[in-house]
């Protein structure tokens, strides 16, 4: 396969300025007739020939300027049709076979049930048009769409309206025409048998938008959160950013069968049915807050990505960066901030930092690829929104906002790079950000250490930090970036944050500031410092560095309770957990007993009890770190060893606080359905103690059966069913059976019952996942099911897929291979933990090693798997 390099970008040769597609769907066939307007590019070389992309397409004919081409002028390859002697101007008819029918990859146009969708980016266009199918084509579309009018009475595409009527045969047509100028991954198509759910917006300047999200008939009543969202995300872009939406319409569809979130079309955003169906007694807590984020998200991309676009899909984190931090932005402002915060930080810890740290290391913006859908990744959206928050962080909401603006100004309607996004920060506000582009370039988390030295005669405090940027593949040498650090110093006897002036300033300049790191090694002398204080380092998570400050117990206990920023009450909290079972870890392998002390039961039940203290922080603060992040922090990651110490941890908490978990649990109880933030906040924290309680004894599963016996909300019962799903009791199958004999019916439901109990802690989930699969509701063609089955156990079940004989493995790898051969995008994803191999223990890397081989050996393999696994072999 070829790679693809950055530094090779050139300008096409021609571009289509305009586009009439004509989409006749038939049953077994659609026939695409394709009209191009082409403009040659001055600058091309004399004999240019003319380049589509264009895949599983099969032509009926190409005309040029309405003469059929002669054969002798264009060939037809399986990825590209070249046409020679193309005029400066020419007018292009194309019209091909396609069949959306057989096509199991998603990608292009498929079927999702009775109904066809599209999903475009990045290069599914060409599997419904030749096309010069990159984003710095940006062309104007009309669509006219013609199908059975019993079977698909619903007829969509991107814009707006302009028109629609009966054919002869029961057929019909609509035709929709796009104002605006778009690269090809955000066309889009929808035909099928669909109910609306209608509203409207106003819009500040006092334009009217409908509003409409299609769902399949009966599931009108699960729409409503979706829309309160998409209505407040519109009101919030145009206060916060000052950008209204553009169109009359605005549609969202949701589709059953999907291969990620959704997808921002222009006008016509297609969602997995996941993040748009919601009903209290259908979706959890947590699937209410992604929704309303992902609404947020594609809307956001209106601006984000849709009227500025990528130059090239290297640039892919202009838009996804920005947009992921858009919409936390958007979440934290409708939610709580720092619980938003906390979690974004979780996952970031949770998906980026393995990535940065593994084979498929790669910049923000990437140097190379294979297969650009492997580079929709945590480093590109998760990283990538950090560097927008970097900016923000250091040239503050308004100086952000001024960038924006500028940014609007000078490239609406173009095709961009990152450089341009930074260009503007810069001219906005008149600063220099060389040093910052690093955080585009280097890949890898940069490691931070952090000493402070008091000098209690002089009253002065001397911070000193030195910061490393590891090697990664094709990186062996990382210069030293620039780290907006948002740090306090808290009084050791005050208890408060002292305030801050460095030597040379004639005063304090507040007592929470940001200071730039820019050197290797760096120091900042505090002057005027009263006591000896306690560092309060990248508050707020102020850049995604690693950060070790070399705290005692002491000061992580000290920070947990008295430091003004909440994020890092938190934070210091995560760190003593580590600490402590890393130590518990480390005992157990050397064969000495695993000892918690009580030192950490005191601080861990004093945040417990606090009652001044929000619930949905608290919820936070008591959830251990996850497996995955206490594996980052070891040099050969010691499976089950982190389990034995992260479980043996839980039930010390559970002996030693039952009665406190007890009272509180029940003190937390919400009435009734409801779900403002402060019945959500109840409900994290009172389902993390049933976690804890369940895992202890048979008064615990007693809750947890009770719980899931009369919750009245999709949280409640299925926070009692993973307790449940945990134990071999006889009351873990019952509750399961009850819960599909109730859900079978439901797609949406049934995937959290299949995640359950691929994540289940039971000795024997393996066969049991082998079983599930073949349950009715199952299917390797849906990526929900796939994702909710097979991704859960290979990414959420350490313990199962890392199983000592290798049998998770195995397992999983014969998944990947049948999966390929019909969706390469699905089967990459569910393929990449292997990735990580070399983190693991001899026997175990030897195990992966093979499977990875096995997996590359196997005929007809996609780019997208041959990408991840020849990479994590090099
Ligand atoms: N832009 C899409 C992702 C497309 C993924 C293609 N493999 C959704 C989003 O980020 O909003
Ligand atoms: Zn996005």
């Amino acid at each position: 396969p070829t790679v693809i390099r950055r530094a090779d970008y050139t300008p096409p040769d021609y571009r289509v300025d305009r586009i009439d597609l004509h989409v006749d769907i038939r049953d077994g066939e659609t026939i695409v007739t394709a009209t191009l307007a082409v403009v040659g590019n001055p600058d091309r070389a004399a004999n240019a020939p003319l380049v589509l992309d264009g895949q599983d397409q099969t032509l009926i004919y190409l005309k040029m300027d309405g003469e059929d081409v002669p054969p002798c002028r264009y060939v037809v390859q399986p990825e590209r049709m070249v046409v020679e002697e193309v005029p400066d101007r020419a007018l292009l008819e194309i019209r091909t076979r396609i069949h959306p029918e057989k096509n199991t990859a998603l990608e292009g146009l498929y079927k999702s049930g009775s109904m066809y969708c599209t999903q475009c980016e990045a290069e599914g266009f060409r599997r419904i048009a030749y096309f010069i199918d990159r984003p710095d084509n940006m062309a104007l579309f009309t669509t006219t769409i013609e199908a059975d009018k019993a079977s698909c009475p619903v007829l969509l595409s991107n814009g707006n309206p302009v028109g629609e009527g009966d054919l002869p045969d029961g057929r019909h047509w609509a035709k929709w025409e796009d104002p605006f100028r778009k690269p090809a991954y955000l066309f889009a198509l929808v035909a099928g048998q669909l109910a609306p759910v209608k509203d409207s917006f106003v819009t500040a300047s006092g334009r009217t938008v409908d509003l409409r999200i299609y769902v399949e008939p009966g599931n009108e009543d699960k729409c409503g959160h979706a829309m309160e969202s998409l209505k407040k995300s519109m009101r919030w872009d145009e206060e916060v950013f000052g950008l209204e939406y553009d169109l009359d319409i605005f549609m969202i569809v949701a589709v059953g069968d999907f291969n990620m979130g959704a997808m921002e079309n222009k006008g016509l955003n297609v969602f997995n049915a996941k993040y748009v169906l919601a009903k209290p007694d259908t979706a959890t807590d947590t699937d209410y807050q992604l929704i309303e984020g992902i609404i947020a998200h594609e809307y956001f991309h209106n601006w984000t990505g849709n009227r500025v676009t990528c130059r090239d899909w290297f640039q892919l984190s202009l838009k996804e960066g920005l947009t992921v931090f858009r919409d936390q932005e958007f979440s934290a402002d409708m939610n709580a901030r720092s619980v938003k915060r906390i979690q974004d930080v979780r996952g970031l810890r949770a998906a980026q930092f393995p990535e940065d740290a593994g084979p498929m290391a790669h910049p923000v913006r990437p140097d190379s690829y294979i297969e650009i859908n492997n580079f929709y990744t945590a480093t590109v959206y998760e990283k990538g929104a950090e560097v927008v928050r970097m900016y923000h962080t250091l040239l503050g909401a308004e100086g952000f906002r001024k960038g924006m603006d500028l940014y609007f100004q000078r490239h609406d309607g173009q095709a961009v790079t990152c450089e341009d996004f930074c260009v503007a920060m810069e001219d906005a506000n008149g600063v220099d950000l060389t040093q910052f582009r690093r955080w585009y370039e280097q890949a890898g988390t940069p490691h931070v250490t952090a000493r402070g030295h008091y000098d209690a005669a002089a009253k002065t405090y001397t911070l000193t930090i030195e910061q490393t940027v590891p090697p990664t593949p094709g990186q062996p040498e990382k210069q030293p970036a620039l780290l907006p650090m948002a740090m306090g110093l808290v009084g050791s006897v005050s208890k408060a944050d002292l305030p801050l002036q460095l030597d040379g300033e004639n005063a304090a300049q507040g007592t929470d500031r940001v200071l730039r790191v820019t050197e290797t090694r760096q120091s900042f002398t505090f002057v005027g410092v009263e006591e000896a204080p306690i560092p309060s380092l990248f508050r707020g998570f102020s850049a995604p560095v690693k950060l070790e400050a070399g705290y005692s117990a002491d000061d992580l206990t000290f920070l947990m309770a008295n430091d003004s920023d909440e994020f890092n009450r938190w934070e210091a909290g995560q760190a003593l957990a580590r600490r402590l079972m890393l130590d518990m870890v480390a005992a157990r392998s050397a064969g000495r007993e695993m000892a918690v002390a009580d030192s950490f039961v005191d601080a861990f039940r004093r945040v417990l009890t606090d009652e001044g203290v929000d619930p949905a922080f608290r919820a936070q603060a008591l959830a251990l770190p996850s497996e995955g992040d206490l594996g980052e922090s070891m040099a050969t990651i010691d499976v089950d060893g982190i389990h034995a110490a992260r479980e043996h941890l839980r039930r010390v908490l559970a002996e030693r606080l039952k009665p406190e978990m007890t009272t509180i649990y029940h003190a937390m109880a919400v009435r009734g359905v409801q779900l403002d933030g402060p019945a959500i906040g109840k409900r994290a924290l009172r389902n993390l103690l049933l976690g804890y309680l369940a895992g202890l004894d048979a008064d615990g599963l007693a809750l947890a059966e009770a719980q899931f016996q009369s919750a009245q909300v999709m949280t409640d019962s299925v926070a009692a069913l993973v307790c449940l799903g945990d134990s071999t009791d006889a009351a873990g199958d019952r509750a399961l059976a009850a819960f599909h004999e109730r859900w079978r019916g439901n797609a949406l439901v049934m995937d959290k019952w299949f995640s359950i109990q691929a994540m289940s802690k039971r000795p024997d989930t393996l066969s049991r996942v082998k079983a599930l699969m073949g349950d009715p509701a199952f299917s390797l063609k849906n990526p929900n099911k796939v994702r909710s089955l097979l991704g859960a156990f290979a990414a959420g079940n350490p313990t199962g897929f890392h199983a000592a004989d290798g049998a998770g493995y195995r397992f999983i790898a014969d998944q990947v291979i049948a999966l390929d051969s019909m969706n390469p995008q699905v089967a990459s994803r569910l393929f990449s933990p292997f990735a990580r191999w070399r983190r693991f223990d001899a026997a175990r890397q030897a195990l992966l090693k093979a499977e990875i081989e096995r997996v590359l050996a196997a005929p007809g393999l996609s780019k997208d798997v041959y990408e991840i696994a020849s990479k994590s072999l090099a």
